[in-house]
């Protein structure tokens, strides 16, 4: 039996557990192995991703899925076997990001358009073969002085609806990630701004979901919280999760199974206590996960340093972030439950 997209999307938001967002292109991943003086080698990628995924406890019990990019999901562990297969074997959803890369967007200084729409299809097909049965788009948002404009918005709007219908289309499920950028060019932005341009993206966003006849049942939201820029007034983690959820509620339709925060370069700890403070309010329409990058990543590759012999350490110190979020995402994390052995 085939699964439905409405399955696909509730076992990618299953209770407790989140995404693992290790999606990094060859260029991002690059600035990840520079901080940790790793050569960015395709083995060297390939051997970091099996550490991940083949992290039992982290990912049997915290990981509902795990977003690809277009190498992984054709490598295969040092023993033989298929990444999608690993990751499935765990219990968890194989993903894949299908864009490719936000660019400059012409007629809009300073603003970035996501490409990738040309051929998707013929993509998504071959991505299904080789067991995708989720996608990833990022639309970019940055604030600035009179930035974003509202033809930038809606440019990146019109792009995520078109790869959402076509990935329906395929029997792919939708991960919609417009990402209002806390730590771009420009982030002395106060939250009141951050607030206000993300209300007007998830907006539009939704309005071109509804044009491009997405089934809304079928998709997960990755946003981003509502946050001050990373050199703006700073706020307490109670503020940013009140008017987090006051933004979503405000935005987004119930009809949505789930909604997967990005971290954005917050702290690996706010992240956790961002959503732990959100979840716990309760009484929301969807369900409430993470689908982190660096949030998740920044302790395991610190302590892998690239080495064979650090492989166990850095897979607990991932073990540790999963565990941690895991919590957060039943509103069960305690700030003192961080002091627990990684
Ligand atoms: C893991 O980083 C992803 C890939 O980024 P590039 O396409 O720029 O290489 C990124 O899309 C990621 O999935 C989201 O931004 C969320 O990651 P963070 O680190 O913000 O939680």
């Amino acid at each position: 039996m085939s699964e439905t997209l409405r399955e696909i999307a509730a076992a990618m938001v299953t209770e407790g557990q989140g995404i693992l967002a290790a999606d990094e292109s060859t260029g991002t991943i690059q600035k990840r192995f520079d901080q940790i003086g790793v050569e960015n080698t395709e083995e060297n990628r390939r051997a970091y991703r099996e550490l991940l995924f083949t992290a039992d406890e982290a990912m049997r019990d915290h990981v509902s899925g795990v977003i690809l990019f277009e190498e992984t999901l054709g490598q295969s562990t040092a023993d033989g076997r298929r990444f999608a297969d690993v990751i499935k074997a765990a219990g968890a959803v194989p993903g894949i990001k299908v864009d490719k890369g936000a660019k400059p967007l012409a007629g809009f200084p300073g603003e970035k358009i996501t490409e990738g729409l040309d051929g998707l299809r013929e993509r998504l097909e071959a991505y299904y073969g080789q067991g995708a049965r989720f996608a990833k788009w990022r639309a970019v948002i940055d604030i600035a002085d009179g930035l974003p404009t509202w033809g930038a918005i809606a440019a990146n709007a019109h792009a995520l609806a078109r790869y959402a219908a076509l990935c329906q289309e395929t029997g792919i499920v939708p991960i919609v990630e417009p990402e209002v950028i806390m730590d771009g060019p420009s982030s002395s932005h106060d939250i009141d701004r951050c607030e206000e341009v993300t209300r007007l993206t998830l907006n539009v966003v939704f309005d071109a979901l509804y044009e491009q006849r997405v089934d809304l049942t079928g998709m997960v939201l990755k946003p981003n919280m509502v946050v001050p820029g990373q050199t703006g007034p700073q706020v307490s983690a109670q503020e940013v999760a009140e008017r987090t959820v006051a933004c979503l509620k405000a935005t987004v339709p119930p009809a949505v199974p789930g909604i997967a925060f990005l971290s954005g370069g917050q702290s690996d700890e706010a992240a956790t206590e961002h959503l732990a403070l959100m979840t716990r309010m309760g009484g929301l329409p969807w369900a409430l996960t993470f689908s982190y990058g660096r949030a998740l990543q920044q302790a395991a590759l610190k302590a892998w340093g690239g080495r064979a012999e650090n492989v166990p350490a850095a897979q607990a110190a991932f073990a540790h972030r999963a565990r941690m979020n895991g919590r957060a995402a039943l509103g069960n994390w305690r700030a003192e439950d961080e002091r627990e052995a990684a």
